[in-house]
């Protein structure tokens, strides 16, 4: 209830009285609750729990005490008349609402029969998320073991003739097998020139000598997401190979050494541009990496305008990558907590050359 609590202070600092969360990833962090359909009710004078038939046990089970949950009347998620049940119970005159979560059309239904002055808010929640608790970084922790270990248990099976997509059946089943719930997001295997692709899908071509093979996957664990890449080369690899990947290893590193609770959103990225060749520089993803918890990408984003401040408890990814239309391209991407005076990588497969 704490973060509820918080949310409450923030809702009354813009003179809201109430606030309606319809983003899954928002009411699962305000209310514990695993499923989806559901809504969330804020406000000083009661919070409730709106969801339907196949949900309401559940979320007995999981959501917080102090929290009522309501079966909506009729079984109408977007019917006016269980929340107006509540907006009347709970005295709200002013509803905040998403603004990048609530469509357009339940917008007008909630205008039309709900008659409370509905107000536009945008990441509430999202900005008390960008700071991880004690229980969130050790879940984090969990999600990012489990992905390292899965890669390991892959790399005897990545070697020429294999496709991407029977690797990233492989990767996927590695990281069930060691405890994920889920896969983070689609597993990205490309190889080759496709590896200028960034997010591919994995095709069937087989791997041939001299590729590199790119992976970026993680796993979700209790709800939260890892995420991490790496990149290995098949066979030996050339000299500009070589050349390319030390760039872009020392790149991610010296990016990653830079984080501290104070530092500018865009410090890191102004690092990374100093570290990469003129040559690159034109190919150079501006996306340096993200925030990941309850969603693989949530704020904070880290680009060269961010202007957010470091603080320590964000858990951010780091991958600076370079992608040649025709040629091919490459990262290594770690998810790393900000901590006081530093960071702690929470993903370490070896980040050295690995020809296999
Ligand atoms: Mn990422």
């Amino acid at each position: 209830m704490e973060r509820i609590k918080k949310l409450i202070e923030s809702l009354k600092e813009k003179d809201i009285d109430g606030m309606l969360i319809s983003s899954r990833p928002n009411i699962a962090y305000l209310t514990g609750f695993t499923g989806d359909a559901s809504r969330l009710m804020v406000s000083e004078k009661g919070c409730v729990f709106l969801t339907d038939g196949r949900y309401t046990e559940q979320a007995g089970n999981e959501v917080h005490d102090e929290i009522e949950v309501f079966r909506w009347i009729d079984d109408n998620r977007y019917g006016e008349e269980s929340y107006r049940k509540f907006i009347d119970e709970f005295r709200i005159t002013k509803l905040g609402f998403e603004s990048d979560v609530m469509t357009h059309a339940v917008h007008r239904k909630f205008r039309e029969g709900v008659h409370v002055e509905l107000v536009s808010t945008e990441g509430l929640v999202e900005s008390q998320r960008m700071i991880k608790d004690e229980n969130e970084v050790s879940l984090l922790r969990t999600a990012c073991n489990i992905s390292d270990k899965a890669l390991e248990l892959t790399l005897p099976f990545i070697k020429e003739g294999v496709t991407e997509k029977e690797l990233a059946a492989r990767l996927e089943l590695n990281l069930k097998m060691e405890g994920a719930d889920d896969i983070s997001f689609k597993t990205i295997v490309l190889a080759g020139k496709r590896t200028s692709l960034l997010h591919g899908n994995p095709g069937s071509a087989r791997l041939s000598k001299g590729d590199f093979v790119q992976f970026d996957f993680g796993a979700l664990y209790k709800g939260y997401h890892a995420d991490m890449s790496r990149t290995f080369v098949i066979g030996k690899a050339s000299g500009e190979q070589r050349e390319f990947y030390n760039v872009m290893q020392s790149a991610e590193m010296k990016a990653v050494e830079s984080l501290k609770s104070g530092l500018k959103g865009n410090f890191p990225d102004r690092i990374v541009r100093n570290v990469i060749p003129e040559q690159y520089i034109d190919n150079y993803y501006p996306g340096l990496g993200h925030g990941v918890g309850l969603e693989v990408h949530e704020t904070p984003f880290m680009k060269n305008t961010s202007d957010f401040i470091f603080q320590a408890g964000m858990v951010v990814t780091v991958e600076p990558g370079v992608y040649v239309p025709g040629w091919g391209g490459m990262r290594i991407e770690d998810t790393t907590l900000v901590t006081q005076d530093g960071y702690e990588l929470l993903t370490h497969f070896p980040r050295d050359l690995m020809e296999l």
